[in-house]
């Protein structure tokens, strides 16, 4: 039997009002009411909910086979907004796999990738057109818009068999949180965050 071989798969990003790909086989849209817990203004979480629940942001990917050797490609937009004095921002995870990296490239926009390790390391990058961010094995990641006006978007590629671990965020969080302070962007201490013996 002769090896399968896929053909090779080209995409356009395209230019539009928000950045789009030209193929794709997966657009996930995620609402506030999809981050319950996740934001530490919580009145200001539920106030919001009740009058609108907003599109935070949206993620487009090309479906691989979940087997070591691919990748998954994707496109990752943020909409520009604030949960109380927190910016807009993706759930966060860790690889379920965890010893796989991924790779994102910012194509528009402004804002920062917050990351930490299992053992509550923490680190964070800001992210502006052209900003490559290579994210090593066991490094949890979030993706945040920090713009007042823009959405940010991100190319993101990653290995196929690497799966998602939401869980572990929900429950104990970033070391620290992304909010709005003079006008800008500052990291603070979450007080709820939960360190490694608290898990
Ligand atoms: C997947 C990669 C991105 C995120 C996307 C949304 O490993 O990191 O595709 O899925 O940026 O974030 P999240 O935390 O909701 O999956
Ligand atoms: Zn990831």
């Amino acid at each position: 039997m002769p090896e399968r071989v896929d053909p090779p798969i080209a995409i356009d990003i395209l230019q539009a009002e928000a950045l789009v790909f030209s193929r794709y086989d997966n657009h996930i849209v995620r609402r506030l009411s999809d981050m319950k817990g996740q934001f530490h203004d919580q009145e200001a979480y539920q106030a919001m909910l009740e009058e609108e629940d907003r599109i935070l942001y949206e993620v487009y990917d090309v479906k691989r086979p979940e087997q070591a050797g691919e990748l998954i490609p994707g496109l990752s937009i943020v909409h520009p907004g604030k949960v109380g004095d927190e910016y807009y921002m993706t759930k966060g995870h860790f690889h379920t796999v965890i010893d796989t990296a991924e790779l994102y490239y910012c194509l528009r926009g402004e804002g920062m990738i917050v990351m930490e390790t299992p053992a509550g390391e923490f680190t964070a990058e800001r992210l502006k057109p052209h900003t490559l961010v290579y994210i090593p094995p066991r490094w949890s990641h979030r993706s945040v818009n920090t713009s007042p006006t823009e959405s940010l978007a991100t190319f993101f590629v990653y290995p196929a068999n690497a799966g998602h671990d939401y869980g572990s965020i929900e429950r104990r969080g970033f070391r620290k949180l992304v909010v709005e302070r003079d006008g800008g962007p500052q990291l603070v201490d979450n007080p709820r965050w939960l360190p490694p013996e608290k898990w």
